[in-house]
């Protein structure tokens, strides 16, 4: 999509630090991090939220879970703990419109979330 910020990232005409890529997806540092490890896990395909995910998509949700349990052991934070948070629409606070999850680590999480 020409106009979707995550698109830019991925087909890297947006630099940013990259963490990991698969073929199906891309893992990068968040611009504006909430905790020491905080790392935005994206599908090239452009999905808006996950109010648009179809059946054909399931195969990506598996795979970022797979992807992330990779990462969190690189980053050294499969251990202590970690959070993925995926925030659909704005009442939830989502701010770029192409679905994604946050993987947070290297600090303690309360619960419940703010
Ligand atoms: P959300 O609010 O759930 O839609 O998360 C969007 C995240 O994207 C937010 O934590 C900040 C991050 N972000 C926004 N612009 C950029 C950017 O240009 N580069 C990177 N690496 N992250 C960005």
């Amino acid at each position: 999509m020409s106009d979707c910020l995550f698109c830019g990232i991925i087909s890297k005409k947006i630099t940013t630090k990259y963490v990991g890529e698969t073929s199906e997806l891309i893992a990068i540092r968040d611009v504006n991090p909430q905790a020491p490890v905080h790392i935005l896990i994206i599908p090239k395909k452009h999905i808006s939220t996950l109010n648009d995910i179809t059946k054909e998509d399931c195969n990506i949700i598996g795979e970022v879970h797979m992807f992330v349990k990779e990462i969190a052991k690189k980053e050294g934070i499969a251990e202590d703990g970690y959070r993925l948070v995926l925030n659909t629409n704005r009442g939830a606070g989502q701010s770029v419109f192409h679905i994604h999850w946050h993987l947070l680590g290297g600090r303690v999480f309360n619960w419940p979330p703010g």
